[in-house]
């Protein structure tokens, strides 16, 4: 299924009026509303290959219907939301879930979707058919030699997919560590991972990067051997210039102080990207800013100021990306609700007054920089995004059209009720 120019103007037409007197009061306030909103038409989020079916949890999955069978299908799916939005230009492929079975036909097909290829991802969390040893006991740390070796071939193999689709970064999340105390040598795991990685590393082209994920707990819960920022900045320094770290929200402990993280890395010039999901207690996966927006905000005001400070072009020089899991909503539906969120918050992050809260930091007036993050996070800057979705040709409100289009019944209708995506 694809979406026709004229289904997005048809949706507009009556929106129009109503969303311009929105606009035109909240943009009368801002003075470089356009310089704003032409960074809001430049952002996109990547859409990993493995968020468009119903995930689940390991007591069950309520599966979906009309859900993509293929990397044809979720790359339509994608194709729909960038249609929708214009701001989901990217898929990011887990190999082996969504291996291209015909590398010309996947890049024409992303050509004419408009879809780039962000970071691939490899998996060594799972035991594939194919693969003789075992990662029950880890990967890239792995006591036996031969399973690294393994490991280490796999995301070599992910690199080369990854080559012949024109991406340009290797994201690798391990889930090794341990589930016991006295299991590990945490020193001797470290140093296997950093050689296994070292090896990795040496396989990159030139103008690759690799992206270091780091996450606290699960699915070892005694030790993660890459387990928060500090060790995945340490992997990264000792690799070089082309590895750095990356923040995916879920994979801290509770209250962290995320967007201090993020300032310093950015800081290291050592800060990969993102994946964007939300929480409440762990690694939920929930949809992005549905539980704590304001946390959301306040990482992007650290991500804006670092990249301003460095010269940054905030739409290319990082990873965006989502790493959400639909269990009760329709996985597009959710998707699309968590791109808006994430635009929500660069907005508001663009509109931050620097100058007035450079000033209350430089003089500890408290009271003035709270004053100047709530004055812009309580802002309705709906219209503004709404605005860069208008100027670039994509739905003033991309749930409502999903629904009264009817995408979701359409896609049953060509793929059936008894559907199962690839992923987690
Ligand atoms: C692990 O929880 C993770 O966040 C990593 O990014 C994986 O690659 C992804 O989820 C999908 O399993
Ligand atoms: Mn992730």
């Amino acid at each position: 299924m694809q979406l026709k120019k004229n289904t997005i103007d048809e949706h507009n037409q009556p929106l129009i009026s109503e969303h311009k007197r929105k606009f035109d009061f909240i943009s009368a306030g801002i003075n470089n509303i356009d310089a704003v909103i032409k960074k809001l038409v430049d952002f996109n989020v990547a859409i990993p290959s493995w968020a468009l079916g119903t995930g689940g949890t390991r007591f069950g999955r309520f599966a979906g219907s009309g859900e993509p069978g293929n990397l044809v299908e979720k790359m339509e799916d994608i194709g729909l939301l960038h249609a929708l939005n214009k701001s989901s230009g990217a898929i990011s492929l887990h190999i082996p879930w969504d291996i291209p079975e015909n590398y010309a036909d996947i890049k024409s097909l992303a050509a004419q979707l408009g879809l780039q290829f962000d970071a691939v991802n490899s998996n060594t969390f799972q035991d594939q058919k194919a693969r003789e040893l075992s990662y029950k006991f880890g990967s890239l740390q792995h006591v036996n030699k031969a399973v690294r070796k393994q490991a280490i071939e796999h995301n070599i193999e992910v690199i080369k997919h990854g080559i012949e689709l024109g991406s340009k970064a290797l994201t690798v999340w391990l889930s090794d560590g341990s589930c016991f105390p006295g299991q590990l040598n945490f020193r001797k795991a470290f140093q296997n991972t950093l050689e296994s990685l070292q090896e990795i590393y040496a396989a990159l082209p030139a103008d690759w990067k690799v992206f270091v994920e780091y996450k606290a707990f699960e699915p070892n819960f005694y030790s993660m051997t890459v387990g928060d920022w500090g060790q995945s900045l340490l992997y990264a320094n000792k690799l070089g210039p082309k590895a750095f770290t990356l923040v995916d929200l879920g994979h801290h402990l509770p209250n962290a102080n995320i967007e201090q993280i993020v300032s310093l890395l950015l800081m290291e010039k050592k800060l990969a990207g993102f994946h964007f999901n939300d929480s409440k207690y762990g690694d939920d996966d929930l949809t992005v800013g549905s539980i704590r927006p304001y946390q959301l905000f306040l990482i992007f005001i650290e991500l804006v100021e670092g990249m301003d400070a460095r010269g940054m072009n905030h739409a290319t020089d990082l990873g965006w990306m989502i790493d959400a899991s639909h269990n009760v909503k329709d996985p597009l539906e959710d998707l699309l609700q968590s791109v808006e969120a994430i635009m929500i918050a660069y907005a508001q992050a663009l509109l931050i007054d620097r100058k007035k809260l450079n000033e209350a930091q430089d003089s500890n007036d408290v009271v003035t920089a709270q004053e100047v993050l709530q004055d812009t996070f309580r802002t309705d800057v709906r219209s503004i995004v709404a605005e860069a979705r208008l100027r670039s040709g994509a739905a003033l409100n991309p749930v409502q059209l999903f629904r009264d289009i009817k995408v979701r019944e359409q896609l049953i209708k060509e793929r059936g009720t008894k559907t199962v995506a690839t992923g987690l």
